[in-house]
């Protein structure tokens, strides 16, 4: 059995005392919550905030970028190694709008998820197709071009450490969503891609769906077969609208 991951991602927003503010009451409102994996990625500047405002529940926190160098002469990234001295768990790689607005590659994609994992960091590695690719009939070849990259070199057990976010682009902030059924259907493709390399850890992986996900519609999402959690952008930004999220999965 795959425990639901249900994530947030907050982007380029909240300062400090917001994030605070946000997770002292996120904590109260999911107090007891058990069968649901509970996480935040907020930005760098506020990792250990969420991470010691967290404390005493069971939040996880992640950062929403990583290079893959351990230290050196990078400026503005942090590493891996970083986020493990600090005990955070997660990391994004590979976010859409780290694709598209920083050019990102599937190459650097690879290489940060291999960095994460030798860190002990799981990386949320995000997938999916641009509209034009859904029109031309080709979201199979495109996330699966994707996983496969950035899966490359992975050990099966490594595998079983990776959550997927399948998150098609055109339904990313724009209240747009896959439906529940056709969301199932792209995450179905994806694992049985990963199966024909990894048998194992294919149903042990957990895949997530990401792009506009409220709570009016998590549940919908939440009952399908395939779909092991949600990556949730703006619901994500308020302890009630969270908060509903994760208790309608639990
Ligand atoms: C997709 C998602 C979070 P939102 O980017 O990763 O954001 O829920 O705002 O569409």
């Amino acid at each position: 059995m795959r425990k639901p991951f249900i994530c947030g991602n907050w982007k380029m927003n909240k300062n400090v005392e917001e994030a605070e503010a946000m997770i002292t009451a996120l904590k109260d409102k999911v107090k007891g919550v058990e069968n649901v994996e509970m996480g935040i990625c907020p930005t760098a500047l506020c990792l250990t905030t969420v991470k010691e405002a967290a404390q005493g529940s069971d939040i996880v926190t992640g950062a929403e970028n990583i290079y893959w160098k351990d230290s050196g002469a990078y400026t503005g990234e942090i590493s891996a190694k970083m986020l493990a001295d600090s005990n955070i768990e997660y990391t994004i790689v590979g976010h859409s709008e780290r694709r598209e607005i920083f050019g990102e590659s599937d190459y650097e994609v690879n290489k940060k998820v291999l960095s994460a994992l030798e860190h002990g960091v799981k990386p949320i590695v995000c997938v999916g197709e641009t509209l034009e690719e859904r029109k031309a009939d080709q979201i199979e070849a495109k996330v699966n071009f994707q996983v496969d990259s950035a899966l490359a070199g992975l050990s099966e057990d490594e595998v079983e450490d990776v959550v997927i976010a399948y998150e098609p682009i055109w339904a990313i902030g724009t209240g747009e969503t896959a439906s529940a059924e056709e969301a199932n259907r792209v995450i179905g493709i994806i694992r049985k891609n990963i199966r024909k390399e990894y048998p194992e850890a294919a149903d042990k992986i957990r895949i997530q769906y990401g792009g506009s996900v409220k709570p009016h519609n998590v549940e919908e999402i939440m009952a399908q077969e395939e779909i092991d959690g949600a990556l949730v952008g703006g619901a994500s930004l308020a302890a009630d609208s969270f908060s509903e999220i994760i208790l309608k999965t639990a």
